[in-house]
């Protein structure tokens, strides 16, 4: 078995789960958030400044890296833990989402799906195999089922026919799996906003065994409610002994509601992306750096903040350099951004030991702001 999942505790005043992955690379301790590293990299982080941000696991793309380098450069590297220098358990997407968002003229069949490369327009295919063969190339401890992710909104009739395909792909993945040993396959649940398909989806694909479930096709411009409609439907039908994975989610209020739900794992570009264009959370909700009112504000980010960040620079250096278009403006914000977003959740499993999910939840949205993603 290459990773196992320990349930540690559940919430009594929530039913949020309190636990533990253990994967070839160490230990995961969840409700965790897993920095986005698509192109074999943290977007201007060191993967020894991710350890002192104490990140457990880091996500990676198929898609990105089957373009480029290529899985081959990274299989001769010895994988894509030595490849990047990161020694703790890494997650790779299967392609089956950035071919969708990002690739051109892509054709999907029964076979897979064929595209045009965003980067040169080289004419590629990846299928369920093909997927999998990249993806043991990376060595990767958990790897994703390649599958579809329907548009929304999207007509009923096409999400049935997609999450059936969805689930016949995962078929293929498993029976093409060539190291079940050392990296371990989860199936992905689908199925659009229909509740009947999410639960024909999810005992598909739970028929099937896998060692962890991922929830996707949401997050994909659906109204909030929506998105917990689904998961309060499909989360009860998933096992308890193995860990669920909400794909493509980690606004603060979602790290708190999923995990409320039952989600053990979650992903998200979100804290590095805006970090990029000088957005930043705080305790008091976001703050945009470039805003001029910060001109001369020579506190901290956030006054609550024990980064590196907030105890080294004021606003205004971090304005000034933003400003100036100085990379290490970036670097400090995103440094910040992902402290916040795992202390947030060293906060959640700390409130589920303690049987008060609930209470922090509401105590956070107190001076976060509800409205604020
Ligand atoms: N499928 C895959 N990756 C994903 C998603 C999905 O549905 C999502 C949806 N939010 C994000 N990343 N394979
Ligand atoms: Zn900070």
């Amino acid at each position: 078995m290459a990773i196992t999942y320990e349930l540690i505790k559940t919430c009594k005043q929530t039913g949020a789960r309190l636990g533990r992955v253990h994967t070839p690379h160490g230990v995961i301790e969840t409700p965790a958030f897993m920095p986005v590293g698509t192109q074999a990299t943290v977007k201007t982080i060191s993967p020894e400044e991710l350890k002192t941000l104490d990140a457990h696991i880091i996500l990676s793309n198929t898609y990105h890296l089957f373009i480029r380098p290529g899985h081959e450069i990274v299989r001769q590297a010895g994988g894509l833990h030595k490849f990047m220098n990161w020694d703790r358990p890494i997650l790779t997407d299967s392609g089956g989402f950035q071919v969708f968002s990002l690739s051109n003229m892509r054709k999907i069949s029964e076979e897979g799906v064929e595209f045009r490369s965003h980067l040169n327009g080289d004419k590629l295919f990846i299928s369920p195999e093909k997927a999998m063969e990249i993806q043991n190339a990376l060595g990767s401890d958990i790897m994703m089922a390649f599958d579809e992710c329907a548009p929304y909104p999207a007509e009923y009739d096409y999400v049935k026919k997609s999450l059936e395909r969805t689930t016949r792909w995962a078929e293929r993945c498993l029976a093409s799996h060539a190291r079940p040993q050392d990296q371990a396959l989860f199936a992905i649940v689908q199925g659009g906003m229909y509740e009947d398909l999410r639960r024909q989806s999810a005992l598909e694909l739970t028929s099937m065994d896998f060692p962890g479930y991922a929830i996707g096709g949401l997050s994909v411009g659906e109204p909030k409610d929506l998105m917990y409609n689904v998961l309060d439907c499909t989360v009860p039908l998933l096992p308890t002994n193995k860990p669920r994975y909400l794909m493509g989610v980690g606004s603060p209020d979602a790290l708190l509601d999923g995990s409320i739900r039952g989600i053990d794992m979650f992903d998200c570009v979100l804290p590095t992306r805006i970090a990029r264009n000088g957005t930043t959370m705080t305790s008091q909700g976001r703050l945009v750096i470039r805003n001029a009112k910060f001109a001369d504000d020579f506190g901290p980010l956030d006054p609550e903040c024990s980064c590196y960040t907030c105890t080294n620079y004021s606003r205004a250096y971090i304005r000034h350099l933003i400003k100036a278009d100085e990379t290490f403006g970036i670097r400090l914000t995103t440094i910040h951004n992902l402290h916040f977003l795992l202390e947030l959740m060293r906060n959640v499993r700390k409130a589920i030991m303690e049987d008060r999910l609930l209470d922090f939840r509401n105590e956070f949205f107190e001076t976060y702001g509800l409205n604020e993603s």
